[in-house]
């Protein structure tokens, strides 16, 4: 039995496997510029985050429908339930659909109607975090949010994602303080390739109660402190850190470090389909990479439900 466990990094268009991307291109009419399955998978050899955004962008092009957004909803799922997963904080972006021509409606409806079963098909409970991309203007993600209105009782929180380097979360203020007034919760990648001052304006100007990766935050001694201080979530994702090559390897990955310092660090996997593994697969990569005791993966479940938006509805930092 694999340990219960809450995913709290996933993007949902980063689950799309191979055999269902060319199912999808083939029921929609898409011509995807691969031959196949093998040399799609052959392509999964990142240089850095934007070398795979550029692939997973690309990707998309083969949802168009409610029934595409709801059967790679439900198919991740499935694969989740496997592993243990029984609560699941699910990222969108919306932007990445609209661009294509594909009504917000239409992925949100979508992805909702697998979510609407989860419980009962698979035992998961669910929540749903729309996600901005930080390489566009901070008014396309304002015209997101107000396109989102009629969605609000589907989507818990909002978030920030795609290229970091060059966008800080201080071009978003405006942005989410309006997802603020909605009564949205709030989180953002901070400190993936972007520098720890990322992680502290996500916090201070964005007021999000919890860190997307945050994995740079160990360049910062007093950062780290307070991290662990105000016990702010961080939602770590070994595999992609590697994949990405944010790190070298796997046995140099921090994580075992940042939880004796005292920080509440869960483990995710991201974009699964991509990076080589769902989430109990990178536990699993984790323990024989770090050595951590079954004690410590225990410390890594049992977070992984404290920094979920769970029993309460009402913002953990209030701001
Ligand atoms: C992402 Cl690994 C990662 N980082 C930032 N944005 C993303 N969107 C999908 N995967
Ligand atoms: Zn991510």
């Amino acid at each position: 039995m694999p340990l219960p466990k809450a995913e709290l990094h996933l993007h949902i268009e980063g689950t799309l496997e191979p055999e269902l991307a060319f199912a999808l291109a083939a029921r929609n009419g898409v011509r995807l510029p691969f031959e196949d399955t093998e040399e799609l998978r052959r392509a999964y050899l990142f240089e850095d985050l934007q070398s795979f955004l550029h692939l997973y962008y690309a990707l998309m092009a083969v949802l168009r429908t409610e029934d595409d957004f709801a059967e790679l909803t439900d198919g991740y799922l499935a694969r989740a339930a496997a592993q243990g997963v029984r609560h699941a904080e699910i990222f969108f972006d919306p932007q990445a659909h609209t661009a294509r021509g594909v009504p917000l409606a239409t992925v949100v409806e979508g992805i909702a109607r697998a979510l609407d079963t989860s419980e009962e098909r698979h035992g998961i409970s669910t929540r749903l975090i729309m996600c901005f991309l930080r390489d566009q203007s901070a008014a396309s993600a304002m015209e997101t949010l107000q396109a989102a209105k009629p969605h609000l009782h589907r989507i818990t929180a909002v978030g920030l994602d795609s290229a970091e380097a060059g966008h800080p979360p201080s071009k978003f203020r405006e942005v989410y303080e309006a997802a603020g007034a909605l009564g949205l919760r709030k989180v953002a990648h901070a400190g993936e390739e972007g520098p720890a001052e990322y992680v502290r304006e996500a916090l201070d100007i964005l007021g999000v109660e919890r860190i997307d990766h945050g994995l740079r935050c160990v360049e910062d001694h007093e950062l780290v402190e307070r991290l662990a201080r105000e016990r702010v979530p961080l939602t770590l994702c070994p595999l992609s850190n590697v994949r990405l090559k944010v790190i070298d390897v796997l046995e140099e990955h921090p994580l075992a470090r940042m939880m004796d310092a005292g920080l509440l660090c869960t483990v995710n996997s991201d974009d699964p389909a991509y990076f080589g593994g769902y989430v109990g697969d990178t536990f699993h990569a984790v323990r024989e990479a770090l050595g951590l005791t079954d004690e410590r993966l225990r410390e890594l479940a049992r977070n992984s439900f404290v920094a979920a938006f769970l029993e309460d509805d009402e913002p953990r930092r209030a701001r």
